[in-house]
């Protein structure tokens, strides 16, 4: 059998602003609009997906935190409606998604004997975190390929920042030795904002763009050091930064989700392909792809 491989990874930020936005069918509110620059960067590449031959797509969420282990996926397909707890009146998302159960388990059970503590969910009543659909819609709005979901296991909480990331690298590595014997052609996502100080009342109408901005300069400065490093392709770079950015920006990444996809791609040392940065309730969100194919990587912003 071919060896499997990572044929893209894809940091894919879930404000649920940027689905009401769109108004898919599969959400029930409506809306007038906003964040354009976000969800026309999303558009972009999502038609670079429809490019690539790739068999699955593995997400890594913070929206879905386990306590003990780090838990994945196991059930052919769930079927639900999806309701933000936070923004019920933005993100009421009716999903019906297909699993890729046979990477899913290997993942599982890779990660296990290296020595990391996993579960698979086999319950089919699990409600699919908000972070999973919004990145999987706005990458893929036909849903026509299955996926994983990783959940994040809050290592941050019991002990630091330092042992997330630790954590993370091993869980990367073993995930890419699960595509590797899989045969597969995999997508990675690692769904999460960069800087994450927000605002704490919403505008009259959310998807008033006259009140959206960055929450603080520190923030916006942050971001864009990160940006910039992605943009040389010093990857490593990035990583090492992790704790002091993770910490002074309250930032998703403590959840693990970039530092894993990073770990799992070997650390890339090219650059990114660049797809749009804004901010949305003041959290600052960056559409970013790595390409391994040199013929296929170009420069987009
Ligand atoms: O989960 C989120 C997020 N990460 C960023 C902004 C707004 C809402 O929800
Ligand atoms: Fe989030």
């Amino acid at each position: 059998m071919k060896k499997g491989e990572i044929v893209l990874g894809c940091l894919a930020p879930h404000p649920p602003h940027l689905v009401y936005a769109e108004n898919p069918d599969e959400n029930e509110p409506i809306s007038e609009g906003g964040w354009e620059t976000l969800r026309w960067g999303y558009a972009r590449l999502a038609r670079k997906l429809k490019t690539i031959d790739y068999d699955a797509i593995v997400i890594f969420t913070p929206h879905w935190q386990t306590y003990i282990g780090t838990h994945f996926l196991g059930c052919d397909s769930f079927k639900s409606l999806s309701v933000d707890p936070i923004f019920p009146n933005l993100f009421r998302f009716h999903y019906d998604l297909k699993v890729d159960l046979e990477l899913s388990e290997k993942m599982c059970q890779i990660a296990s004997e290296e020595g990391i503590i996993t579960k698979m969910m086999r319950n089919p009543d699990f409600r699919v975190d908000y972070g999973t659909i919004t990145s999987c819609h706005l990458l893929n709005p036909d849903w026509d390929k299955p996926l994983v979901t990783i959940s994040s296991n809050r290592n941050r909480h019991y002990y630091s920042v330092e042992v997330m990331n630790e954590q993370a690298i091993a869980l990367g590595k073993a995930c890419r030795k699960a595509i590797e014997e899989s045969g597969k052609r995999v997508v990675l996502v690692s769904s999460h904002s960069l800087s994450h100080r927000h605002f704490t009342t919403e505008a009259p109408l959310p998807e008033d763009m006259s009140r959206e901005h960055i929450y603080n300069h520190s923030q916006y400065v942050w971001d864009m050091r990160l940006i910039e490093l992605m943009r040389q392709g010093d990857m490593q770079q990035v990583i090492d930064l992790m704790p002091e950015f993770t910490e002074q920006t309250i930032a998703e990444t403590e959840a693990g989700g970039l530092t894993w996809m990073m770990a799992a791609m070997g650390m890339p040392n090219f650059p990114a392909e660049i797809y749009g940065y804004q901010s949305v309730i003041g959290t600052g969100n960056a559409v970013v792809c790595w390409d391994p194919n040199e013929e296929t990587r170009e420069v987009v912003l």
